[in-house]
């Protein structure tokens, strides 16, 4: 599997401005915010390309732990009571640019619909 500029971060190679980090869960901010609060929220583990490859056998946990963390650092970011979106962009239509899974957390303003 190639080797992507998450992985860097993971393992902090290349600076970040991260916002939450356990064990199996790094978020920080995107590099080009579309929003006044836009972090990117990954696994650890890199081998998930993007959300075509996930499964409940081996991802549920994960994926709780995931959705745990959106909420903590929309809580810490002051966006839970005003709302914010989550955006998993998956495959070549949907724009994904790094292929390691990442929820887009978008907050602190007024996001229209649809989405471009
Ligand atoms: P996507 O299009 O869903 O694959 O989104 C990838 C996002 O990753 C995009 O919004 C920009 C962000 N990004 C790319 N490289 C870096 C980086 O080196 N640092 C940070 N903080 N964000 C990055």
């Amino acid at each position: 599997m190639a080797e992507t500029i998450f992985a860097k971060i993971i393992r902090k190679e290349i600076p970040a401005d991260i916002v939450f980090e356990n064990e199996t869960v790094l978020a920080f901010k995107d590099i080009n915010p579309q929003a006044p609060v836009h972090v990117l929220i990954i696994p650890k583990i890199t081998e998930i390309e993007s959300a075509k490859d996930l499964s409940t056998e081996k991802h549920s946990k994960l994926l709780g732990e995931l959705f745990n963390a959106a909420n903590e650092i929309a809580k810490k970011l002051g966006v839970f009571e005003s709302g914010f979106r989550l955006v998993i962009n998956s495959g070549k239509d949907s724009g994904q640019e790094v292929p390691h899974l990442h929820i887009h957390l978008l907050g602190g303003r007024k996001l229209t619909w649809p989405p471009g």
